[in-house]
């Protein structure tokens, strides 16, 4: 036993929590159920491996960039206020989960990995569960792991002192969401990429599926039959048709928007703080460290083009032989290769005013629970959130669904954190997910009890039935030939 723990630790922490290493065996066990030779096998699991890191470079750079600019506005202005970020979420459990129920953090990975067993089972048998997705990225796994395992010892008291039971509940719960919420996300996917094979596993796919039906439903094709302006279609004027181009885009509206926070936040803190060095020209500062906005999101989707065709063609021999009909699911960073390059910003500021806006109510209105924009999720959520929106419905659905997006972040956030008391540990996830999802099954399950986990685990377990029984012929063939679900779906609209 003892033997078997080691192992599975050591697995844990070096493959399975470094979604590069797992997307990095992934293809390699594709590659050799397909068959190919063994020195295929190795050049696709070094580009897979290679392509990931190049993303994690864009992805970590972005975060430890620009993270420090907006947690130095609650030092800068001494607020006491948590930050909404999953980093400083997996934080507050770290910190206060002994101290709030007696358990230590340790039993967050047994749950980890026993959820992802439930992933695996629940995809192994799509044909019953109509659940085709499979997670492969840890690192978000951890962090929803430990949300998870305090949300549900909050909300299922009465089980803290039966281990197996409460693991059980844990377990099935997340590996439901794990599930449901990554088939969620293919048809969106699917569609926005042309059928390159990926879903995404982040913390923003039941957003993403009510968004993208939001905005094909609500800001899609107009009463005439015109389609939708989307971000690319609009043809700016004069010297603003140099916004078309990403890069020029993205840097002058970083420039603007992360240039105002460093002034804000003023020479003297960015010197305290070791961000600027004595003597340094401010000007250049901000310059270079707004455009290296640019320079990281490049980065990020070349990493993104180098693996992700790897990924989902040697994946086609594990949905062959092992998990029939399913799909990996991805990084939601993985949307910025696909849809319009310049939705990423627009998404990501819309969020921002959005979250901006909460916030300042949650001031006003004198809030015992105080919220700091945290990067990941006014970025990450958003961004995707606004390719999306684009995707189905246009420019105005880019500006309008992210913006009601980072509302929801803020309050749903501070409601949850402040009750289920994650924000005296000073952080809460905060991603859509997990400020809207999350804190319904969670008052679902604390005020029903019983009652409430069975709703829980049967509603989820009824939303790909549903998707299933409303598209039965396209279903599967939209993961299985996409070109063949294409052709289906224009024989049908003719
Ligand atoms: C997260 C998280 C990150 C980012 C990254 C986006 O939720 O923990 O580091 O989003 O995965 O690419």
């Amino acid at each position: 036993m003892e033997l078997l723990m080691r192992a599975w630790s050591y697995f844990a922490t070096n493959i399975l929590e470094q979604p590069a290493f797992m997307i990095g065996l992934i293809v390699a066990l594709g590659y050799i159920l397909l068959k190919k030779p063994w020195y295929d096998v190795l050049a696709g699991v070094i580009k897979a491996i290679v392509g990931y890191l190049i993303l994690t470079v864009g992805s970590s750079g972005l975060v430890s960039n620009f993270r420090p600019v907006l947690v130095g506005l609650k030092d800068r202005f001494n607020m006491d206020a948590m930050v909404i970020d999953p980093y400083f979420g997996q934080n507050a459990v770290t910190a206060g989960v002994e101290e709030v129920f007696g358990k230590g953090f340790g039993e967050a990975m047994v749950l980890l990995l026993i959820a992802f067993i439930v992933n695996i089972i629940l995809v192994r048998f799509s044909k019953v569960t109509k659940m085709r997705a499979l997670f492969t990225t840890g690192h978000v796994q951890v962090q929803q792991a430990a949300t998870a395992y305090w949300l549900i010892m909050f909300a299922c008291p009465f089980l803290l002192t039966k281990n197996v039971a409460m693991l059980v509940v844990m377990s099935v719960i997340l590996g439901l969401y794990w599930a449901v919420g990554a088939n969620l996300t293919i048809k969106p996917c699917q569609e926005l990429s042309d059928g390159a094979g990926f879903c995404l596993a982040h913390q923003q796919m039941f957003g993403i599926a009510l968004n993208t039906w939001i905005a094909e439903k609500f800001f899609g094709k107009k009463k005439n039959g015109k389609e939708v302006k989307k971000i690319d279609d609009v043809e700016l004027p004069g010297f603003m048709s140099i916004f078309n181009d990403n890069m020029v885009c993205t840097s002058i509206l970083m420039l603007i928007f992360f240039g105002a926070i460093l002034v804000i936040l003023g020479r003297d803190y960015l010197t305290e703080q070791g961000f600027m060095t004595e003597g340094q020209s401010m000007v250049f500062y901000v310059i270079q460290t707004c455009l290296y906005f640019s320079v990281y999101l490049a980065i990020l989707q070349l990493g993104v083009r180098t693996f992700v065709t790897e990924l989902t063609q040697s994946f086609q021999g594990i949905a062959d032989k092992l998990l029939p009909g399913s799909i990996p699911g991805v990084d939601c960073a993985v949307a910025f290769g696909f849809g319009s390059a310049n939705a990423v910003p627009i998404g990501f500021l819309a969020g921002f005013v959005g979250q901006i806006l909460a916030i300042a109510v949650l001031i006003v209105l004198k809030s015992p629970v105080l919220v700091i924009c945290g990067f990941v999720p006014v970025f990450f959520d958003n961004a995707t959130i606004g390719i999306f929106a684009n995707e189905k419905g246009g420019v105005k659905a880019a500006l309008i669904l992210p913006f009601i997006s980072g509302l929801c972040q803020v309050f749903g956030s501070a409601i949850i954190a402040g009750w289920a008391g994650m924000a005296a540990y000073g952080g809460y996830v905060g991603m859509w997910d997990w400020a809207v999802v999350w804190p319904v099954m969670t008052a679902v399950m604390k005020f029903l009890s019983y009652a409430g986990i069975v709703i829980v685990a049967v509603v989820l377990i009824a939303i790909p039935q549903i998707q299933y029984r409303l598209d039965k012929e396209g279903y599967f063939k939209m993961t299985e030939d996409y070109e063949a679900y294409k052709e289906m779906k224009a024989a049908k609209n003719n």
